[in-house]
């Protein structure tokens, strides 16, 4: 078996060619679960990064030229001895990253939250390479979630939110210790879970910007700023620079904007990272909280006015960068011709790789008896969903399956809530394959048809706003309806978790499945 490497780039990833503008651009810029964004510039190349959770590797880390098209260029934390997992659930693991660069070094910190050195907490990584390889942690002492850095006259600044107040310390940024106490710098304007803390210098004042409100509908930006860095902060009076709470987004399919990141970009412009998700199912959403682009203004008090004062939308019609698109992911993956993971592709917690091989055949996944309900690692491999609609197949051929053995695909929000469609053996010669949905204490078979031993099957899921209907076809023949599965109940406002829906080829028991090749469009 040839070993996964986790960090290679796709090298027949195809080229996007649209014309050249500086113009108008799509919401979200990164689609689908990549929350808790930050970005930062070096030069005219901008880095950014999203959270990631119970999903190894961690922290997938995107380069852009315009802020506009991101290209992932790896995953920051792609070993496990960066990232213990241990029984992360949907709640715990990596929560929001910081990117920054000083002195010829990127920094990127972070909360495994739940595990690591010290039981988990605050660490950062660095790399002279963005696309890696990052070192191992450097553990901190200072709690809370969220971390940023900020260096000024030699010292760096840690910024964090232990016992829901903005903190501030120095440390040393070789041992990660803590150089002076913790000082209360902010608490925000009010909204619960005060959080996501960046600290900026502008025209002589520290701002201070955070989010509030917590990661749903009510979620908001604000900003302080004082003319010490340990403060103290007055707040803008035009608080919160960004929220969809109001009635003015109160039809905006865009939700919960907040976690924001600022940058100003090398033609002086400013720019505003931030994350918010976009509505569907009666009012849920399913794709993950996801990464959204809006300028920036001044206005004459010196505060910063987020797209004018208006809400962020899908189309944004305001000058850009000179726009440089970049190559996109394939729409097939084929297994006969890879021999890593391209980045795009998560596993649940610390992968067990030897049941992962890539052969000339295909990809061979090795069932265990940890299934999808566990928090250990079972076999699973995954894409995020990106957008509501989309079409997703698997094609497969199962040369061992024993009773009770399962593989397919599954629609994965968490242990608790996922819709499968996958092939079983319920007794000796007859195969099965079956759509069943798991809701928390909710559980059952669908549907059930039997079907040849020895097939190559394809497993279609069609997205839609309301609905994931599942198909199959067997030795390319004709296409059967499986059935349909109501998208809210997989929803994070129903399922909860921090995540989005993932797609992930699985098998569970004694089931050796080579998979040909697997497309999402
Ligand atoms: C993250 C916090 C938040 O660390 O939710 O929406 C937490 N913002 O800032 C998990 O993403």
């Amino acid at each position: 078996m040839k070993k996964i490497l986790l960090a290679s780039a796709l090298a027949t990833a195809l080229a996007f060619s649209a014309p050249a503008t500086d113009h108008g651009y799509t919401n979200p810029v990164i689609p689908g679960f990549h929350p808790d964004p930050s970005v930062v510039r070096v030069g005219e190349d901008y880095y950014l990064v999203n959270s990631s959770f119970q999903f190894f590797p961690g922290v997938p880390i995107f380069h852009s030229r315009d802020l506009v098209h991101w290209q992932q260029i790896g995953n920051v934390l792609d070993r496990p001895e960066q990232l213990p997992l241990t029984n992360a659930s949907a709640w715990l693991g990596i929560y929001a990253p910081t990117i920054r660069y000083h002195d010829g070094l990127y920094y990127m910190v972070t909360t495994n939250v739940g595990n690591g050195a010290k039981g988990g907490g605050n660490f950062f990584v660095t790399a002279k390479d963005p696309a890696g390889p990052w070192s191992n942690p450097v553990w901190l002492d200072q709690g809370g979630i969220d971390p940023s850095l900020f260096w000024e006259d030699g010292k760096c600044y840690l910024v964090s939110n232990p016992d829901v107040m903005i903190k501030l310390c120095e440390i040393d940024t070789t041992t990660g210790e803590q150089l002076t106490p913790s000082v209360d710098l902010w608490q925000g304007t009010g909204g619960r879970h005060p959080e996501a803390p960046h600290i900026f210098k502008k025209d002589g004042w520290y701002y201070l910007l955070i989010a509030e409100g917590g990661t749903e509908m009510g979620h908001s930006v604000t900003i302080a700023r004082s003319r010490d860095i340990r403060g103290p902060y007055e707040s803008n009076p035009d608080n919160p620079i960004l929220t969809h709470l109001r009635r003015a987004a109160q039809n905006n399919k865009i939700q919960g904007t907040g976690h924001a990141d600022l940058v100003q970009a090398h033609d002086g412009s400013w720019w505003m990272v931030c994350l918010a998700f976009r509505t569907q199912a009666n009012n849920q959403h399913l794709t993950g909280r996801e990464t959204y682009l809006a300028p920036v203004t001044w206005n004459e008090d010196g505060w910063p006015v987020v797209n004018g004062g208006n809400p962020i939308e899908l189309q944004m019609n305001v000058p850009t960068l000179p726009q440089h698109p970049v190559a996109t992911a394939p729409e097939t993956y084929d297994f006969t011709t890879l021999s890593t993971f391209p980045h795009e592709w998560v596993f649940l917690r610390n992968p067990h790789t030897e049941n992962y091989a890539f052969t000339p055949e295909g990809l061979l996944l090795k069932g265990t008896d940890v299934t999808l309900q566990s928090l250990d690692s079972p076999t699973f491999v995954a894409l995020r969903q990106l957008n509501p609609d989309f079409t997703a197949s698997e094609t497969f051929s199962v040369a061992n399956l024993q009773s009770g053995a399962r593989a397919g695909l599954t629609v994965y929000m968490d242990t608790h809530s996922h819709y499968d469609a996958y092939v079983t053996r319920t007794d000796p010669g007859t195969y099965r394959i079956c759509l069943s949905y798991n809701l928390h204490a909710l559980h059952k078979v669908e549907q059930s048809v039997a079907i040849p031993a020895n097939a190559e099957i394809t497993i279609k899921v069609v997205g839609s706003d309301d609905m994931y209907d599942f198909y199959y076809s067997l030795n390319d023949g004709d296409e059967h309806k499986l059935g349909s599965l109501n998208a809210r109940f997989l929803s994070t406002e129903t399922a909860g978790g921090f995540t989005g829906i993932t797609l992930g080829m699985f098998a569970e028991g004694a089931a050796d499945v080579m998979v040909k090749n697997f497309s999402y469009k």
